[in-house]
């Protein structure tokens, strides 16, 4: 009987043996060694899983399983990242309470989720909207605002107009909202922020110690942004004459020599010393304008423009440069932002963009300060164009010769010991906005009282509840919607007893993910958020499998989470995840769009697992999703794609169940099999290994190509060796096949090492030719067949044989191939 004849029995009957019985429970912390493999846990939307969804998933259960069955004690949890903007727009779109949609949508997950077949352990399930586990987000929430780290502040902020929320800057993606696109504003309002920046070295550097994928780190390095730069002490003088420190602040004090100009914001408090009474009333003019398009974001009318100049105006003062000793006019000009460095910056129009054309518009020179590749000074030897690449400084008296890099470092150093300037670091990141004016999130556990201001709720009150309401739609003016539950938010104050009232604000959707891989261990703890001895054991995590968009919000906000409890000692490490692993997304053609995309509902391309399943079974598309390709890229979903798997698994059913391929005692050194299994399984390890679960699969499918066409019979040994192998992929078939042809279960099984000995061998390394021209060479084993040849080859050539037409293979084993093409 063929396997597509029986698969949905199998799965059918291991389903069941597997809901009352898993094949494995995570044992208690200490009992061997461990093996942690997280998923990020799926915010649980009302589409339910689509495939995109499942190559993460199986990627992570194939590597739970290999650890499980080399006898590690493994923690694979799953659970629900239930609070938050999405869940709530979903429940509001439907009509119904956020508890309820919410509690629909997790039984959708989770009953599409076991059909994965995957070694979830569901004693360890959890939900970030339980209050036994919320109560443990406030917990921590107010640590940090015992240690200083949570502050409340008034300062204009992104707000959302359709979510009608306050958004972390993390949250806003090339000016609009992360969840819904709308362009964001600012908005002045009372807001919770977290002192993510006291972490920002840190956050750094200790990035350097994390086996993750560059791109994430670069991307979170990107993000904080540390810049090296320089205060510089220009001086002007003001009407009285006396002199005015103009600080300026630059990130290249390498051109220190090419200023040939300051600017100044026009809210500088400053400016008005330094304004000379002649350009007053123009200057006074100019930032009144500047302020209005600031503030109200309008367009000018051509009169105003004209009035505002280009970008700005003099100021009629001239600065000192204390390192050139030249003098240089100071104007006054809205590209620079007063919030912004010291508000102050030097013109290097030479090597600048933006001082290049503010010194065009007035007349100002451009000399150079870095050496010009040609073609970018005209005849009269001035600056066509701005350059601004590193290179070797000139026209900079001491400090000629050296290069940018070594000059940024000579100044600095120059600056600082002559009393000109002070070194500084900024960093881009901003301290965390915290608040969100939404009902579905964590209520932050802050008290306002008239007597005693902000009063934390005593621990053992935790947790604050969220009211249970009929109305939780957002208001729109800045507020939460439970301030208006009177009975909820007037309480009494814990310290003087009088009456008071509740913060009403809730923390963001990131709140609950932030620790919640501390969870895990023992969700249903209750004295605490987690134990001492599950941190010292199960933790940090080992492999974190999940997608690359979480790179700056989940994956940043976490890590600082770790450090700011290790650094209260509430746990011993300081990294949460060793090692991070982002899955490419699954792309489909869209019928409507003709274009390969991501999979979405709007574009009307999804794939249900659960067809899938129905016509395939869940071993073919747990195949097929590592197979697609690696799987760290996008790859696209081809129906043909799953049949090809299907085919697979038929010819291996086959092979494997037909017992003329078998031999009672260990098989036969002679043909080879043995060696040949054993070269297989270090292919299969070491692919594996390298996260190429793709190509693991192939050696596979070499390996039973080259068992059929020798005819091969196999031993007990090798057939369970392929069997266990087989397993981490589908293991419906795996555990069906252990039992039926081993007399074993799954559980008793242990994973298969290679015989370095027997997997040896020897490698050739031969040419491949088009036309009897040598294109390329390939390392091979020794003694290929032909055919193995000609594929191999095949692949290796493939650029030179994309569009001509193979007429000819000419084969010598273990020495050429040469392709005859037209
Ligand atoms: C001279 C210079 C020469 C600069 C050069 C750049 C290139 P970040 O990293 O963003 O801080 N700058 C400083 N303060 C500013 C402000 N308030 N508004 C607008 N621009 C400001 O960038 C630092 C650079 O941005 C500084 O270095 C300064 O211009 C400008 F070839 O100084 B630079
Ligand atoms: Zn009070």
């Amino acid at each position: 009987m063929s396997y597509d004849k029986v698969f949905k029995e199998i799965q059918e009957k291991w389903y069941a043996t597997w809901e009352k019985e898993p094949p494995v429970r995570t044992r208690p912390a200490g009992e061997g060694e461990k093996y942690y493999c997280l998923d990020m846990f799926p915010y649980p939307s009302g589409s339910g899983l689509h495939v995109g969804h499942w190559r993460g998933y199986v990627l992570s259960d194939i590597y739970t399983r290999i650890k499980w069955l080399q006898g590690y004690n493994i923690l694979h949890p799953m659970g629900w990242d239930a609070f938050g903007l999405p869940a709530e727009n979903d429940a509001i779109k439907k009509g119904i309470k956020p508890q309820i949609s919410t509690a629909a949508n997790i039984a959708n997950f989770k009953r599409q989720l076991k059909q994965l077949a995957a070694l979830y352990d569901w004693d360890k399930e959890l939900n970030t909207t339980d209050p036994s586990y919320y109560k443990w987000t406030q917990w921590i929430f107010l640590q940090m605002y015992k240690a200083g780290l949570a502050y409340r502040a008034h300062m204009p902020i992104n707000w959302c107009p359709s979510c009608l929320t306050g958004l972390a800057n993390e949250e806003v993606v090339n000016g609009g909202c992360e969840r819904c696109g709308t362009a964001v504003e600012l908005k002045e309002i009372p807001q919770w922020v977290l002192k993510i920046t006291n972490y920002a070295e840190r956050l750094l550097s200790d990035l350097d110690t994390l086996d993750w994928p560059e791109k994430v780190k670069t991307m979170q390095r990107n993000w904080i942004g540390k810049s090296e730069g320089v205060e510089i002490f220009f001086t002007a003088k003001d009407q009285s004459g006396n002199a005015v420190e103009l600080p300026v602040y630059t990130t290249r004090p390498d051109t220190i020599f090419g200023v040939t100009f300051l600017v100044i914001a026009p809210e500088h408090t400053l400016l008005s010393s330094i304004v000379t009474p002649e350009q007053r009333a123009e200057v006074a003019d100019y930032c009144r304008l500047a302020r209005s398009t600031h503030a109200f974001g309008e367009m000018l009318d051509d009169d105003d423009a004209k009035k505002l100049g280009k970008t700005g105006i003099f100021t009629g003062s001239y600065a000192h440069n204390p390192v050139s000793k030249e003098s240089v006019p100071v104007y006054v000009a809205d590209y620079v932002l007063a919030e912004h460095g010291t508000g102050i910056v030097m013109g290097v129009p030479g090597h600048d963009e933006r001082d290049f054309d503010f010194a065009r518009v007035f007349d100002l020179s451009r000399p150079t300060v870095i050496v010009v590749p040609d073609g970018y000074l005209d005849d009269n030897n001035d600056l066509k164009k701005v350059y601004t690449e590193p290179g070797v400084v000139t026209n900079s008296g001491p400090f000629n010769g050296l290069t940018t890099r070594e000059a940024h470092q000579a100044v600095i150093d120059y600056i600082t010991q002559q009393g000109f300037g002070i070194s500084v670091t900024r960093y881009k990141l901003r301290d965390w906005i915290f608040s969100r004016q939404r009902y579905w999130g964590e209520p932050i556990p802050l008290i306002h009282c008239g007597n005693c201001g902000i009063v934390p709720v005593p621990e053992n009150e935790l947790p604050i509840l969220l009211p249970d309401v009929e109305r939780y739609q957002p208001t729109g003016t800045g507020e939460s919607p439970l301030a208006d539950i009177a009975d909820w938010v007037n309480t009494q104050c814990p310290t003087c007893k009088g009456p008071a009232r509740r913060e009403t604000n809730t923390m963001p959707q990131w709140a609950g993910s932030c620790w919640y891989f501390l969870r895990y261990p023992n969700p249903h703890l209750s004295s605490k958020p987690f134990s001492q001895e599950d941190m010292h054991y199960w933790l940090p995590v080992d492999l974190y499998v999940g997608g690359v968009e979480h790179a700056i919000l989940h994956l940043l906000y976490s890590r600082f989470y770790i450090k700011f409890l290790y650094d209260l000692g509430f746990i011993p490490f300081a990294e949460p995840f060793k090692q991070l692993f982002n899955q490419g997304m699954i792309l489909k053609h869209s019928a409507k769009t003709g274009m390969v995309e991501k999979m979405s509902k709007s574009k009307g391309n999804v794939v249900n697992p659960d067809d899938i399943i129905e016509n395939y079974g869940t071993d073919a598309l747990r195949m097929y999703v590592m197979f697609m390709g690696p799987p760290e890229l996008d790859c696209e979903w081809n129906d043909s794609g799953i049949e090809g798997i299907k085919r697979f698994l038929n010819r291996l059913w086959n092979y494997l169940t037909d017992m003329d391929n078998r031999v009672s005692e260990t098989e036969n050194e002679e043909v080879g099999v043995t060696r040949r299994i054993h070269r297989f399984l270090k292919d299969f390890q070491e692919r594996l290994d390298q996260f190429k679960p793709n190509t693991a699969l192939s050696s596979m499918m070499e390996l039973i190509n080259d068992l059929m066409h020798d005819k091969a019979k196999i031993g007990l040994e090798s057939l369970e060796k392929i069997i266990i192998s087989l397993s981490v992929f589908a293991p419906f078939m795996g555990s069906q096949l252990t039992e039926q042809l081993l007399g074993k279960s799954l559980p008793e099984c242990s994973w298969p090492f290679y015989d370095p000995v027997l997997a040896y061998t020897d490698h050739v390394t031969i040419p491949v030719q088009v036309n009897g021209k040598t294109r390329t060479s390939m390392q091979v084993a020794k003694g290929l067949t032909n055919s193995q040849l000609q594929s191999a080859a095949e692949r290796a050539a493939s650029r030179w044989l994309a569009d001509a037409q193979v007429v000819k293979v000419i084969i010598v084993p273990d020495r050429l191939v040469n392709f005859v093409v037209t």
